[in-house]
């Protein structure tokens, strides 16, 4: 076992297998047991007691000496700042940590999500909420994507101009207050017409702050946006784009390219279904 960090105390003024360590100045009497060979460098005065000398020189008298010396100074320095400077510098702190807004929502950092699509190409409503679900999740954060809870935000279904006919049983827009998390979600459905929409997401709570908007292509049977009625019209608009006529999207039900029977046959599921039938989500 070797001790990379003790030298040898001059033979003469040690005790047998006597060591010091180098760094702290320490004896580490009884630590080595083997034997020590008799060295050739110069030795010097055996440490008394209370008067142990430091790799520095100095002894610990003067050390405690030293250190007893700096704290007078350090507490003489400590009693010479102001109380009401210490308070100040505190407030600046607690000033300096909340002068952010920490509710302001910020657009690039928060979200909306939509989900309930069950086809490739639309969504496709019914008056009774039986098919697709336009579920909208919006997520407020700030600058600095810490979660707004507590915010009053909307989405609204907004027609552009890729709209031929809209309408809804159901309130548009909806309104709520987000959760602990920053998080709000909204159900849409009991929707007639066809073409696309804007799916506008707003926050309340500060400002009138726009958060995203998406645009989603839909159909329904509905084709007219009569709230159910009318069937016959809605039926003509279909067979319009019935092979050989140019094809449609919204009477491809299924979205498998092809305006044929069986698109014919989830139109004809929305017979009959009216606004009022079926509770809103
Ligand atoms: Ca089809």
């Amino acid at each position: 076992m070797r001790y990379r960090s003790a030298r040898r105390v001059p033979e003469t003024n040690r005790p047998a297998n006597w060591l010091e360590d180098v760094r702290l100045g320490v004896p580490l009497a009884g630590v080595v047991s083997r034997t020590v060979a008799p060295t050739s460098r110069p030795s010097r005065a055996l440490p008394q007691d209370g008067q142990k000398r430091l790799a520095s020189g100095a002894s610990w008298e003067q050390e405690r000496q030293r250190d007893a010396t700096l704290n007078i100074h350090l507490d003489a320095t400590l009693e010479a700042i102001p109380v009401r400077n210490i308070w100040i510098s505190a407030a600046a702190l607690l000033v300096s940590a909340t002068s952010t807004p920490a509710g302001l929502p910020d657009p690039s950092r928060s979200a909306m999500g939509l989900f309930g699509q069950g086809t490739s190409c639309h969504y496709r409503f019914r008056m009774d909420g039986g098919l697709d679900q336009l579920t909208v999740c919006v997520t407020l954060r700030t600058q600095f994507d810490t979660p707004i809870p507590d915010c009053s935000t909307s989405v609204t279904l907004t027609p552009n101009a890729g709209t031929i006919a809209f309408g809804t049983c159901c309130p548009n827009p909806q309104a709520g207050v987000t959760d602990f998390d920053g998080t709000i979600q909204f159900v849409f459905d009991q929707i007639g017409g066809r073409g696309s929409l804007d799916v506008c997401a707003t926050e309340h709570c500060i400002a009138e702050i726009g958060v995203a908007t998406e645009t989603i292509d839909f159909t329904s049977p509905d084709l007219d946006a009569s709230g159910g009625h009318n069937v016959v019209i809605d039926l003509g608009i279909w067979a319009g784009c019935y092979q050989p006529a140019p094809y449609c999207p919204w009477s491809d039900y299924n979205c498998d390219g092809t305006v044929d029977v069986l698109d014919l046959g989830l139109w004809a599921g929305g017979i009959g279904l009216e606004c009022g039938q079926t509770a809103c989500p």
